[in-house]
């Protein structure tokens, strides 16, 4: 095992820090890595948590690390930034909040750039996940803001899949109906304080009313909080603790799937690795003159390639 290694399943921070660089950064080194920590993987419990910009995530994530904390739980948190203009500074934001637990060695946070990973951003985000898993810790929380397919499938794959929605946000039940209601194992109401909270539970309720649960089959259970106090978060913790009890097979679905994409992002980056460099970027860009010029499409061209590797 290389030192870097060792200091991670050590638990140590800055070797943890590495380590999820490394899986950022460099494709070669990162892969190296993964595969002498991975036998080591498998402890942790991994709670994703989306939701509309704004909606409170890293408030109610802030809150829920010193509930696991005070439980002597050991914590990741890995908060995927928002690059989106609505959202920007939003990095800042969540340092400053998280401060309180900077001084604790048992918690780790960290925040990732939603673009520029090779392999993709949930393949990224998978792999910081088994960097904090080897270290040791219990319970690794991903924030990602609930807008893009990539961000819904990074936290779609975790254990557990808590969706933030706010009161009086008339596009959060159009969110629903547009997907992210797939993912959702536990439904928060946060701003609990404001009015309109009643009127949010019962949408979602009605959203849910449209699907024939089965006996046995979870249900989400809708959890009103109010992050900025607390108030909630333990019912939020207890419904995850049910959710673990209770839905082991579907834990071990969402497990292979996430294995799943991982490989698949895997292979599909080292096919069009292996691609380009067996073609060189100039023919790549000549065959994507001829489809421009229409003297081929894609499919034809990509099937022409296919056959070359
Ligand atoms: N009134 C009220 N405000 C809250 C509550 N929870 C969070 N907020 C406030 O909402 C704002 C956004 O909170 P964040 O935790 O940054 O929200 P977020 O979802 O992480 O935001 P992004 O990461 O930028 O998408 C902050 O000003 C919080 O103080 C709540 O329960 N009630
Ligand atoms: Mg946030």
């Amino acid at each position: 095992m290389s030192d870097l290694s060792t200091l991670i399943v050590s638990g140590d921070p800055r070797g943890i820090a590495r380590g999820i660089s490394l899986v950022e950064d460099d494709a070669n080194a990162g892969a190296s890595l993964i595969g002498e920590i991975f036998s080591r993987t498998g402890r942790a419990f991994l709670v994703g948590i989306t939701g509309a910009p704004g909606a409170g995530k890293s408030t109610l994530v802030d809150a829920l690390v010193t509930r696991w904390r005070r439980a002597n739980q050991t914590v990741g948190v890995i908060a995927v930034d928002p690059t989106s203009p609505f959202s920007g500074g939003a990095m800042l934001g969540d340092r400053v909040r998280m401060q309180a637990h900077a001084q604790d060695a048992n918690v780790f946070i960290r925040s990732m750039a939603t673009r520029g990973h090779l392999g993709g951003l949930a393949r990224a985000t998978a792999d910081a996940a088994l960097v904090l898993d080897a270290a040791g810790k219990d319970l690794i929380a991903i924030e990602t803001v609930g807008v893009g397919q990539d961000e819904v499938e990074v936290v779609g794959t975790a254990d557990v899949c808590v969706v933030v929605l706010v009161p009086g946000m008339g596009d959060d039940v159009q969110a629903l109906k547009a997907g992210i209601m797939e993912i959702a194992d536990i439904f928060v109401v946060n701003k609990a304080d404001r009015d309109g909270t009643d009127r949010a539970v019962s949408e979602i309720e009605a959203v849910l009313g449209l699907h024939p649960y089965t006996d046995g089959e979870w249900r989400p259970p809708i959890i009103r909080t109010q992050a900025t106090t607390g108030d909630g978060v333990d019912a939020l913790i207890a419904a995850i603790a049910t959710f673990r009890e209770h839905a082991g097979a579907l834990i071990e679905i969402k497990r292979r799937q996430r294995i799943e994409a991982q490989l698949r992002a895997i292979v599909a980056d080292r096919l069009m690795a292996r691609v380009e460099s067996m073609l060189g970027s100039v023919e790549l860009q000549h065959v994507i003159d001829r489809i421009a010029a229409k003297e081929t499409d894609p499919y034809h061209a990509a099937a022409g390639i296919l056959e070359k590797v």
